[in-house]
């Protein structure tokens, strides 16, 4: 044992949404032990394997610690090669302002990925730069996930962020639809130790129902799984609210007083049977009567949809379906229903609502969310010649290459662009393609607030830690890369530059004036939180409403003409019944979308990137478990390993994403080795949900055929 003294942190984990609580040993600058914080009042305790891959990035061989400049070799082949801190961001910045003086700024494209909103300076200084670039062709992982909660949000409360959040310590009832927290650990819910929390409501008496194509670890554990067609839950849920009416089950309780439009719902499913949700679903109509009338009479009750009713064609549709079961059964806004949070730091009173359709995409007309355009267009904004067209991409903190529709696409497009800047630690499919790769620190060499999650977790409680690690001598944040470059985009467009505040006090400021602030018994600011390493505990999800909406007139507002026509798209698209396979997507707790493919620890073991399919259909096609088999859509095609499993409705066949690697130019030795294929070389940037923008990754019409 080394004598070496040991140092404890307390540190929360920002990997997943889950935000653990954890205690993390170092030696000597290396880290020894990563464990739960107990004290954590959210986590209490609780980690996944993910946590201690928190040392494996930090340690990563391969993570850059140096910018990178993209060179063209004498053979004509592409190489990245270190520069200093000053020549990367001189180039990016010069780049920046060259590209909007001779073009405009609708010339530079930005993407964001989901370490993005996971990391609090990124969250806090993106507008240092972005605010000399107020670009139409802003686009982020949003559109490839969670918009239609977004924009439900919006219609129905009056804010994109004011997100109802399951409260499943006190609940009854939970019909989940399209989720496996077990392997997310959840996800517009932030609820660590998910999987102890829902075996309590079981203990407790409560039921879990889970409606997945696939009987996902989720599903075993529930009281009850329902196999559901992908794409079709529209149908099931539109049939509740039918049912709801029609058995005089709809009792909003309190939430009469200030809830618009019930009537109107009541007319647009009024012939929107059980019966007639039944063959399109797979479900039994007494199965989806039954369910209605056990959620409408449960004490406390909760809806929740998730990935597999956003990312699907009707995910606006469906996420709108939810949020009126929850107010016609009166379990919205109730403990043990569906609450909205009060964070320490409250973004809801902070942040602009959000906006819908304000302007469209030049090339397909897709409507833009909040500034920005949907993700399945990027590659069309690149592409298609003409006044605001994109010369120069800028990515930060996401691999769209791999994790939007026709990722292929996007790969070919990218080396069209006349330049293009990456803010990421990883030489990977997407930032390959980048001039400029400026790579941040750590996660341990940061400190940490967590911004974004607290909006969304069962508990209010507010936590903020330290760097583990100094900052390298010479390395910048997130935030301070976005800071110089703002500077030096200003000065060359002779700007104004935007003051550079580090997050640590921009929040304290925001904790001061929030509710539970100097103006409260609570006093909470970043140096209380100092004081306090494992987190503060500001209580359970409390009623809010009507107060809490930001509709102008404080009204919950059910129906909206956009979602109701939709219900008509729905009927067209499915008045014909189609054969051909749907794709689905899988999470694996190991994985963490396309990024954390690089660590032993966590890819050891057998390969996780196989397709999944029920052994009738496997039967059926005369194949067997181990063969090779090609996946076709209209964008492409990709080979895995079949695996047959039960687990799969028939007819429905499951690949995960974030898979893909080894293309060549990229710098991550394990995640190579492990490359799998990508999912999205067969999803459809086509296939979309109409009504949003949103991507459909899940229920991707595809056929299938041996390889020999
Ligand atoms: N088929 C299919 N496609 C999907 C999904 C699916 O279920 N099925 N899921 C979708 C969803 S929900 C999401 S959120 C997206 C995710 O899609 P993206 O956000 O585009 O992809 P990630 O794999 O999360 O890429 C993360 C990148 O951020 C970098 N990174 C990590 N931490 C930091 C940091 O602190 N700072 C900086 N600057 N960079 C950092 C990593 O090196 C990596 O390059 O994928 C979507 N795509
Ligand atoms: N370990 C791990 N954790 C993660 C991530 C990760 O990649 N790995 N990613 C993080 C991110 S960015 C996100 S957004 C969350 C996502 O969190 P979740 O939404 O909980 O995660 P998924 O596993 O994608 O769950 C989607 C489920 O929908 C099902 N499904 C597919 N199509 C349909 C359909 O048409 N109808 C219904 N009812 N179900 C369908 C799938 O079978 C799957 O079980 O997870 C986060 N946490
Ligand atoms: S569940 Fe999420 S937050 Fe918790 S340890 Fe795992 S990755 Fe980190
Ligand atoms: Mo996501």
């Amino acid at each position: 044992m080394s004598e070496l003294p040991t140092q404890t942190h307390h540190r929360v984990c920002h990997l997943c949404e889950a935000m653990c609580g954890l205690v993390i040993q170092t030696q000597d600058n290396t880290v020894v032990d990563i464990r739960g914080d107990q004290d954590d009042p959210l986590s209490r305790g609780h980690v996944c394997p993910k946590a201690v891959a928190l040392k494996d990035i930090h340690e990563d061989p391969d993570r850059l610690r140096k910018p990178m400049k993209r060179i063209r070799t004498v053979a004509g082949e592409y190489r990245h090669v270190e520069i200093d801190w000053p020549e990367a961001l001189d180039l990016a910045a010069d780049a920046l302002a060259t590209t909007i003086e001779r073009h405009g700024v609708d010339a530079v494209g930005a993407y964001f990925g989901n370490p993005s909103v996971h990391n609090y300076g990124m969250l806090t200084h993106q507008r240092n730069l972005f605010r000399h670039i107020r670009t139409r062709n802003r686009f982020s992982a949003t559109s490839v996930d969670q918009l239609p909660h977004h924009l439900v949000s919006l219609w129905c409360f009056g804010h994109m962020l004011l997100n109802p959040i399951p409260d499943v310590d006190r609940t009854h009832y939970f019909l989940m639809l399209g989720a496996n927290p077990l392997a997310s650990n959840g996800s517009i819910w932030t609820v660590p130790d998910v999987r102890k929390r829902l075996k309590d409501l079981k203990a407790r008496g409560g039921k879990l129902v889970v409606v997945d194509p696939r009987r996902t670890e989720t599903a075993e554990l529930a009281s009850e799984h329902l196999f559901i067609r992908p794409g079709t839950d529209a149908a099931f849920l539109l049939a509740i609210i039918h049912v709801l009416f029609r058995n005089d089950r709809v009792n909003p309780g309190v939430l009469a007083d200030f809830t618009d439009g019930l009537e109107t719902v009541e007319q647009a499913v009024a012939d929107l049977t059980p019966e007639w949700a039944s063959p399109l679903t797979g479900i039994n109509a007494d199965d989806i009567v039954r369910v209605a009338h056990e959620l409408a009479d449960a004490e406390a009750g909760i809806c929740y949809g998730r990935m597999g009713v956003s990312t699907q064609a009707f995910g606006a549709l469906c996420q709108w379906a939810i949020q009126v079961i929850n107010v016609a059964t009166g379990h919205l806004d109730k403990p043990g229903g569906s609450l909205f949070t009060l964070p320490a730091m409250d973004q809801v009173v902070n942040t602009n609502p959000g906006g819908f359709g304000r302007f469209a995409s030049r090339g397909r007309g897709l409507p833009e969310f909040n500034y920005e355009l949907p993700a399945v267009t990027m590659v069309d904004e690149i592409t298609t010649p003409g006044d605001g067209q994109i010369r120069l991409m800028f990515t930060g903190a996401g691999n769209p290459v791999l994790s939007t529709p026709n990722g292929r696409a996007l790969d070919d497009a990218l080396e069209t662009l006349e330049f293009m800047i990456s803010v990421d630690p990883a030489l990977n499919e997407t930032t390959r393609h980048a001039d400029v790769i400026l790579p941040p620190t750590s996660p341990l060499e940061h400190d940490h607030y967590d911004i974004a999650f607290h909006n969304l977790a069962i508990r209010n409680t507010a936590r903020y830690n330290p760097a583990v690690f100094d900052k390298p001598e010479g390395a910048l944040h997130d935030w301070e890369i976005f800071s110089a470059l703002g500077e030096r985009v200003a000065a060359r467009l002779n700007l104004e530059p935007m003051a550079s505040v580090p997050p640590d006090r921009l929040v304290d400021a925001a904790l001061r004036g929030g509710p539970y602030g100097d103006d409260s018994e609570w006093q909470l600011s970043i140096d209380r939180l100092k004081a306090h390493p494992s987190g503060i505990d500001l209580g359970p999800l409390n009623p809010s409403c009507p107060d809490r909406l930001q509709t102008p007139d404080k009204r919950i507002r059910l129906a909206i003409p956009e979602v109701l026509e939709d219900i008509e798209r729905f009927r067209r698209d499915n008045a014909e019944t189609s054969d051909s396979y749907r794709l689905i997507g899988r999470r694996h707790v190991r994985d963490n979308n396309s990024w954390m493919h690089n660590h032993h620890r966590l890819m050891k073991g057998k390969s996780r990137c196989h397709l999944l399919m029920h052994p009738d259909d496997m039967a059926k096609e005369g194949w067997q478990t181990g063969m090779t088999v090609a996946v076709h859509g209209r964008v492409g095609s990709i080979e895995a390993e079949l695996q047959g499993s039960d687990e799969m409705m028939p007819g429905v066949i499951s690949l995960p994403h974030g898979y893909g690697h080894a293309r060549g130019g990229t710098v991550g030795e394990i995640a190579n080795q492990h490359a799998g294929v990508s999912c999205n070389d067969v999803t459809d940037e086509q296939f979309i949900d109409a009504l949003s923008g949103n991507a459909a990754v899940n229920g991707v019409p595809v056929t299938l055929s041996a390889c020999s």
